[in-house]
């Protein structure tokens, strides 16, 4: 008797707090799993558990759940177990979606996804598709809320302890925020936050789906904040005078149309640098096969690249929009949904097919993002290959363009961008590779060069597989690099190789991409030597193909003389025919003998081709084309 009246007093003094305090466990606990599930089902974290990855994850994610839940009780702390069903149903959904896109993507949602919500329509299928039974985890205990509030109601609690538990909650809401605070924070001061800007999954993997979420939001804002502030008088002066400038002197137009109607394949090499063509090692040309294309192509000897932050994409970006890359960070990344005027979209008016294939995650560089509002309608990516040869990060390039053909309808005119892998930084998959590098055999610059004589090979049999296809004498080629491939801590085997001294501007001299332009059958072809950059390739192209692309920064290669020639690098640096700018040393160097010259005398010429890097910042950066187009 006595303790039965002793539990029911405790219960209506205490009754509603612990009542609370399950529910707040259950919250807690029910948002940790989906997390878990998300983290681990994913594969951005792997077992074993205990590893410091998977514990600073998991903290973080801690801290989050308990400052989303410190918050929530701190301003709804009369309806409180309403709104954390609200937030857990949210969350939840947010996970699920992030599931199901994963799938697909290997990526979560993003902002950027706002917008392309038209397309949801045409995926709904492939979601039904995505789904597991499993995923049912995810919403399985949202019921849960609808139990507590029967039992609270059974339970009828004394009104007079009302007052009592009002207190305990902002206690514990405060004390859930104090606690989330340094939980976050020592996994966060832990983590590599600038390898986010390559691969947003880090972000994921390192602290979690919800802070993912948190970074994503944040950038997005940023970006769109900038964006949409008007186009100041000046600007669009600036951005005018520029192309109409550029129009007003765009008369020649030698070649125009010789590759016409003709389908389109443009080769991104990974890596491969100027010096390794029409070079031998060991008595052996290191790429035999493109050395004699280039002798029935245009080739282009003199091309410095222009990447930034985004390495590989903005090469990719350079030759499909002819803008240059972001002033900081990835392109890809900053300005995924401005209104481009991309060579992919010109050519679909023209009704070809356009694919772009890579051979990797389609999260890395934001690719599955910015890849549709380039018009590059299917990606063939990781996904969609057979990994049967994997050499270096995924799929060797043999493979990947042999499948790669397959999987395209080339049936129509179509547009193939094919961005290879193989040769990629830090050449390790080429150790043991058949190909002769005397002294340099087990090196990097041995391995880099065996990988540039792997890609001549692949490349030898897409050619073969596209002449037994019977598509090679319709199509015109485009071949370059993307960048460098040999940094600076190789320079002593590298100078050595090519028998220069190892100084700013020998190195400089060197930081020059390959490029080939073949058209079969129109017998054009010729050794242009023309100093241009990356964002050239597409004009030219365009030139080739009969197409007017008048929004581009480049210029058309086959109709700029000699002495007009330049290339402006991302950070500023200039190098033309006679003289090179390097805006690391701020010297003005003879680009014949690397003499010093006087950098007075050049000032104005310098400026005059770093408006061109003015110009495409603004575009960028205001998404000009967005607002404004140029009569
Ligand atoms: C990854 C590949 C490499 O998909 O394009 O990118 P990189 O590291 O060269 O920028
Ligand atoms: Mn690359």
């Amino acid at each position: 008797m006595t303790n039965e009246k002793g539990f029911k007093s405790f219960l209506s003094r205490y009754g509603r707090v612990i009542f609370d305090f399950l529910y707040f466990a259950y919250f807690i606990t029910a948002i940790m799993c989906k997390i878990f599930y998300y983290q681990f089902g994913s594969g951005l974290n792997e077992f074993p558990l205990t590893t410091m990855l998977n514990f600073k994850m998991l903290l973080a994610s801690l801290g989050i759940v308990l400052g989303i839940f410190g918050f929530t009780l701190f301003i709804f702390v009369k309806q409180s177990r309403f709104s954390l069903f609200i937030i857990n149903l949210l969350l939840s959904l947010v996970i699920l979606a992030d599931v199901l896109y994963f799938r697909y993507y290997t990526t979560p949602i993003n902002m950027a996804l706002l917008y392309q919500v038209g397309y949801v329509g045409d995926v709904s299928s492939s979601i039904q598709s995505l789904f597991r039974m499993r995923d049912i985890v995810l919403l399985i205990d949202l019921p849960i809320y609808f139990v507590f509030r029967y039992i609270y109601k059974k339970l009828k609690f004394r009104d007079r302890e009302y007052r009592h538990k009002i207190k305990i909650r902002w206690g514990v809401s405060i004390l859930a925020i104090i606690m989330s605070i340094p939980m976050f924070h020592y996994s966060y001061n832990n983590s590599s936050i600038m390898h986010y800007q390559w691969d947003r999954n880090y972000a994921a993997r390192d602290l979690g789906i919800l802070y993912y979420h948190y970074y994503d939001m944040q950038q997005f804002t940023k970006e769109e904040i900038a964006k949409r502030q008007p186009l100041t008088e000046e600007e669009i002066n600036l951005v005018e005078g520029y192309f109409n400038e550029k129009w007003a002197n765009d008369t020649v137009n030698a070649y125009y149309g010789v590759a016409e109607g003709k389908n389109l394949v443009i080769i991104q090499m990974e890596a491969l640098q100027t010096f390794l063509y029409e070079n031998t090692i060991e008595g052996q040309e290191i790429t035999p096969f493109l050395n004699d294309l280039i002798e029935e192509s245009f080739y282009f000897p003199n091309i410095y690249y222009q990447v930034g932050g985004g390495n590989t994409s903005d090469s990719e970006f350079m030759a499909n929009v002819s803008l240059y890359p972001a002033s900081s960070g990835a392109v890809y990344f900053r300005f995924p949904q401005n209104k481009y005027y991309s060579f992919p979209n010109a050519l679909k008016d023209r009704g070809y097919n356009t694919y772009s294939l890579h051979a990797y995650k389609p999260s890395f560089w934001n690719r599955s993002a910015v890849y549709p509002n380039l018009g590059l309608d299917t990606f063939i990516n990781y996904n969609d290959f057979t990994i049967d040869k994997k050499v270096g990060w995924a799929l060797g390039d043999e493979s990947f363009f042999k499948q790669g053909l397959e999987l395209m309808n080339t049936e129509d005119p179509f547009y193939g961008f094919f961005v290879t892998l193989s040769s990629h930084h830090p050449y390790d998959a080429f150790y043991g590779y058949d190909f002769n590098v005397g002294k340099y055999e087990d090196t990097q610059v041995g391995n880099y060069i065996k990988s540039a004589n792997y890609v001549d090979k692949s490349i030898e049999a897409f050619f073969q597989d596209m002449k037994a296809k019977g598509l090679y004498e319709n199509t015109i080629f485009a071949i370059y690099g993307d960048h460098a491939g040999i940094f600076e801590d190789q320079a002593d085997d590298l100078t050595d190789f090519l028998d220069i001294p190892y100084n700013e501007y020998e190195w400089q001299k060197i930081q020059k991409i390959p490029l080939i332009i073949h058209v079969p059958g129109a017998d054009v072809n010729g050794r242009i030597e023309t100093v241009g950059g990356q964002v050239d390739t597409m004009p030219t192209i365009a030139n080739l193909m009969g197409i007017d692309m008048p929004y581009t920064i480049g210029k058309d290669l086959m109709n700029t003389e000699i002495e007009d020639g330049y290339a402006v690098l991302r950070y500023s640096s200039v190098m033309t025919d006679q003289f090179m700018y390097l805006s690391s040393t701020g010297e003005v160097y003879d680009m014949e003998t690397g003499e010093l010259l006087d950098k007075a005398l050049y000032e104005d010429e310098i400026k005059k081709y770093q408006q061109d890097l003015i110009i495409s910042d603004i575009i960028l950066e205001k998404d000009y084309f967005n607002k404004r187009t140029i009569e």
